[in-house]
């Protein structure tokens, strides 16, 4: 499905057209709002282009919920997102790593949105990737739904170009910006993880904080062994999103376990981890937190944080035999 007539790649917009006309019921709710949380994307986009050079680099002062210091362009990507979000008439209610408690946005609107507006900002400052990530659910089910029960999940990761990954329970496609036109085109169609590889990416600057368990396991993978393609390559890019795109795009394994400084996890359940999680799920991965599946907790708060192992179900497999 990744062209038509003119060979020209699809579109997003022409894609998420293309999904809605599968749904005979669909009154093009959704499509309107991934239309819109698209349109923010771009506008963020271009300024994280810019970031340099107009006036939203550097800190606010403010702290936000985890008293991680608040960047201008975090504020300016989420005060953007919930004025687009509002403007699509689509949303109830949306809960953001930037909002101490959810806000109510129209009354019986079909659907709840969880965001992260701009993952792993600190990024910015180094001209390294960072990401917007979001997460979907009806609005009929109440603020906290397990990972399983979104509508869809996606992000966009602004790096050395800009893409847009997401699934609606249909697989996982990437758009990739051609600025030339400001238009997400069909990239990366029916994104599959590979079943295996022998990459990991962890901060092993904690290491001597995680349960025995997780250390046997890092200490095992750096042993030479050509038969089991040890030791592992370490990437790690400080950003989620960008370090889930890699593991999505190659394989391996991406971990944020439990740590001293967070021994709950330091990955936010709502906005991180499950979205991550159903993406990973729809190219053929896994995602566990401990012994469960993400997708399958069932959320106590709104930014409540949960240890995190996914990736290759090849490289799972070996984890989970420790
Ligand atoms: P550390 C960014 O702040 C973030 O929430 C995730 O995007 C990222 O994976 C993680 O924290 C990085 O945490 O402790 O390695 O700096």
């Amino acid at each position: 499905m990744s062209k038509n007539m003119s060979n020209k790649p699809l579109s997003l917009t022409e894609f998420i057209l293309k999904e809605q006309q599968a749904f005979p019921k669909a009154h093009g709710n959704f499509s309107l709002l991934m239309e819109q949380i698209e349109y923010a994307c771009k506008i963020i986009a271009s300024h994280v282009r810019q970031a340099g050079l107009v006036d939203i680099l550097g800190v606010t002062g403010e702290k936000n919920t985890f008293q991680d210091e608040v960047k201008k362009i975090d504020v300016f990507s989420n005060d953007l997102l919930i004025e687009v979000l509002k403007t699509s008439g689509q949303v109830a209610m949306i809960a953001s790593e930037e909002l101490t408690e959810p806000i109510a946005l129209k009354e019986n609107a079909p659907y709840i949105v969880f965001f992260d507006p701009l993952d792993g900002s600190s990024n910015t400052d180094i001209n390294a990737p960072i990401g917007t990530i979001f997460s979907i659910y009806h609005t009929k089910g109440g603020l906290l739904q397990k990972g399983s029960e979104q509508v869809a999940a996606g992000y966009v990761l602004y790096g050395t170009s800009t893409i847009f990954v997401y699934t609606s329970g249909k697989g996982v496609n990437g758009f990739t910006l051609d600025p030339a036109i400001g238009t997400f085109l069909l990239s990366h169609p029916d994104i599959k993880i590979p079943e295996f590889n022998n990459l990991y990416s962890v901060n092993e600057g904690e290491s001597l904080t995680f349960n025995k368990t997780t250390q046997k396991f890092l200490h095992w993978i750096k042993q030479s062994d050509p038969t089991t393609k040890r030791p592992y390559k370490l990437r790690y890019i400080g950003a989620m999103i960008a370090d889930v795109h890699r593991t999505l795009l190659k394989g391996g394994l991406f971990l944020y376990p439990a740590t001293g400084k967070n021994p709950k996890g330091k990955l936010r359940l709502m906005y991180e981890a499950n979205p991550a999680a159903l993406i990973l799920r729809e190219a053929g991965g896994l995602a566990f937190s401990d012994k469960t599946p993400i997708l399958d907790l069932m959320p106590e708060h709104v930014h409540q944080q949960v240890p995190v192992v996914l990736g290759s179900k090849g490289n799972l497999e070996v984890f989970q035999e420790f």
